[in-house]
Formats: C-alpha cells, sequence, structure tokens
C-alpha cells in the first residue's frame, strides 16, 4: 500500500490534459490500489490520476455513504452508521447523453484543500468506461455519482472545480486558501 502526496493548486501538471490508457498491465493495477489508499487516507470520494502527478485518464471514486439498514417496527436505532465501501474505478471514461436538467451540490477538491462552493452541473448523465481488463462498461448515473464523476472527468481535461465558478468567487477560494496556508505555515 502507498499513499501518494496529492498536487495542489497552483500545481501547473493540474493542468495538464491526460491521455487515454492504452496498456491494461500489472502497473495499472498498482496505480490503481495506490489512488484508492490515497483517496481513503485523504479522506475524499473520488480520485484522478493526474491528481498524484500521472496524466492518464484514470479514475477512482468511492462516495462512501452510510448503510442503509432495513428496522423493525419500533426498533431503536442507536448503533453508528457505519460506511460500505463501494470502490468503483473508471478507466478512459466518456460522458454520452448529459441531460438538460442541472443540479446544484456544494464541491470541495483534494487539490483545493478546505474550500467549497456550489456548482452547477447536468442532473443526470450516461457513461461509459474501461474497467482493468479494458472491458467496456455504461451505465446510467444521477446524484451525487453524476457529480462526482463529472468533477473528476473535468481533472482529465485540466479542469478544476472553481474554473466554473465567476472569476469574482474564484479569486475569492484562491485568497482564502492562500491565508489558509499562511496561518497553518
Ligand atoms: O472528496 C471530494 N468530494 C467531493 C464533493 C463534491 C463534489 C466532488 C467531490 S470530489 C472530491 C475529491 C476530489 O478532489 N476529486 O477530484
Ligand atoms: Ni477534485
Amino acid at each position: 500500500m502507498a499513499i501518494l502526496p496529492i498536487l495542489e493548486v497552483p500545481d501547473p501538471r493540474l493542468k495538464i490534459i491526460s491521455t487515454p490508457v492504452t496498456e491494461f498491465d500489472e502497473g495499472l493495477k498498482k496505480l490503481v490500489e495506490d489512488m484508492f489508499d490515497t483517496m481513503y487516507d485523504a479522506p475524499g470520494i473520488g480520485l484522478a490520476a493526474i491528481q498524484v502527478g500521472v496524466p492518464k485518464r484514470i479514475l477512482v471514486i468511492d462516495l462512501q455513504e452510510p448503510a442503509e439498514h432495513a428496522h423493525e417496527h419500533g426498533e431503536h436505532c442507536n448503533h453508528d452508521h457505519e460506511v460500505v465501501r463501494k470502490p468503483r474505478i473508471f478507466i478512459n471514461p466518456e460522458i454520452l447523453d448529459p441531460s438538460e436538467d442541472y443540479s446544484v451540490y456544494t464541491e470541495g477538491c483534494l487539490s483545493v484543500p478546505d474550500q467549497y462552493a456550489e456548482v452547477e452541473r447536468p442532473a443526470t448523465i450516461r457513461a461509459r468506461w474501461q474497467d482493468l481488463d479494458g472491458n467496456v462498461h455504461e451505465e446510467e448515473m444521477e446524484g451525487l455519482m453524476a457529480t462526482c464523476l463529472q468533477h473528476e472527468m473535468d481533472h482529465l481535461e485540466g479542469i478544476l472545480f472553481i474554473d466554473h465558478l465567476s472569476r469574482l468567487k474564484r479569486q475569492m477560494v484562491l485568497k482564502k486558501l492562500e491565508k489558509q496556508r499562511k496561518t497553518a505555515a
């Protein structure tokens, strides 16, 4: 297991356009494992390879949502809500038909630490991608999965969530980040 350093703004590598994966080999599997280790450690719900300095079209996502429990009527729920891991791997992902209706989500990014802002994106998408063996999959996505996949796919084009904000809001986020770094130093 290896936790890799995560690139942060204004690292110029975050603007690189990532290239398609062509070799579905052991090196790819090892990188994906390290990406999960890094994402869970951060912690985050998604990670693009470029965030650990590798300009390849590879994403990992795990929304880590609370487990759904069936409760008997009247049964008191006093346990901690455990999180279920549902690790998902997306190689060479594509978005096929984004919906015309948009949804707004307060997004954050491990490369823009501790900063959050509302971003509007298509509410549902059809996604196509390859797995570690190169097999192609297709699925309709909605909710947080649709938002997160679009956020991660932006990283493959060198785009961050702050690039969706007005220039004023983007400057405010970057100023706050700078200030936070100074007080943390
Ligand atoms: O951990 C993350 N949380 C998150 C919240 C809302 C929308 C997108 C994300 S992705 C982010 C991890 C990250 O930076 N992935 O690139
Ligand atoms: Ni991000």
